[in-house]
């Protein structure tokens, strides 16, 4: 089987909605030597979009798009102790990273999390529908040098608007870097409110924090 037709089996498990299959198909994947972070953005995730489009249409129903989810998660699950460890033994910063307040989609925002940890950064997850100050107050704690902001919303991403601007009122906007992420999130939208950096997936997260933070 070629990779793309893998990928396809992948993404078409994910729409199947069924837990089973997808775990068989990643199963697959892993013993095609396929990388995972490639199972995760070219199939799993793949698949995730075909769910929402199919949703926004009115072909599938939110009780879908959660049994859906839940696949994605055990699908990832599984592949977590084979991300690469290539961490270097020294850390290569510090990183807080959340989904904004009002918003609890955090599958994306969770693989960004695990990539990034498994790079050698030292990722503090402080989870979904965050209140904005708690991303400041964990900066603090933590003396993280990046924050990265989750948001699937139009409504929501108002929120990673909004801790560019608290990072700014209380002093702490030159010593963090700011990235966004999210489906509804553009290159440009970063531009607009300040933020160091856009990353379309968690491979590109990867490479956008070693640049900045390296
Ligand atoms: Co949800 N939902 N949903 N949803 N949902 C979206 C986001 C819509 C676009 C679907 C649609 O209408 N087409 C839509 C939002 C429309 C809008 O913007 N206005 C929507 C809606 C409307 C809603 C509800 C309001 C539905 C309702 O209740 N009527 C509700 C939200 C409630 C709330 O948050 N207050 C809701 C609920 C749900 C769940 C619970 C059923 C489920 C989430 C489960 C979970 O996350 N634990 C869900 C899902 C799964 C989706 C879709 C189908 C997929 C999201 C996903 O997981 N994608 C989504 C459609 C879509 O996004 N196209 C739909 C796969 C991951 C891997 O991609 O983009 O999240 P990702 O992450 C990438 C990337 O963005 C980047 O890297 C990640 C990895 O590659 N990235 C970062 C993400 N975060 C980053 C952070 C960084 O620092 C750096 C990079």
């Amino acid at each position: 089987m070629s990779k793309e037709e893998m990928f396809k089996e992948l993404s078409d498990a994910i729409v199947s909605c069924k837990q089973d299959a997808v775990l068989a198909a990643v199963e697959k994947a892993k013993s095609e030597g396929i990388a995972p972070a490639e199972i995760i953005e070219k199939g799993l995730a793949a698949g995730m979009n075909e769910v929402g489009i199919m949703f926004e249409r009115g072909k599938l129903f939110l009780p879908h798009v959660m049994m859906a989810s839940g696949a994605m998660e055990a699908g990832v699950k599984l592949l977590e102790g084979d991300i690469s460890t290539d961490a270097p033994s020294k850390k290569l910063g510090v990183i807080v990273n959340g989904t904004v307040e009002g918003d609890v989609h955090d599958i994306g925002k969770s693989i960004v999390s695990t990539m990034l940890q498994s790079s050698g950064f030292e990722v503090h997850d402080i989870g979904r529908d965050v209140p904005l100050q708690n991303f400041i107050d964990k900066i603090k704690e933590t003396n993280a040098n990046m924050v990265g902001m989750s948001a699937l919303m139009t409504t929501t991403m108002t929120g990673q608007k909004q801790i560019v601007e608290m990072l700014k009122e209380q002093g702490l906007r030159d010593k963090v870097k700011v990235m966004v992420g999210g489906a509804p999130v553009t290159q440009a939208w970063a531009e607009k409110i300040g933020a160091d950096c856009y990353a379309e997936n968690a491979s590109e997260a990867v490479a956008r924090a070693k640049e900045l933070l390296l």
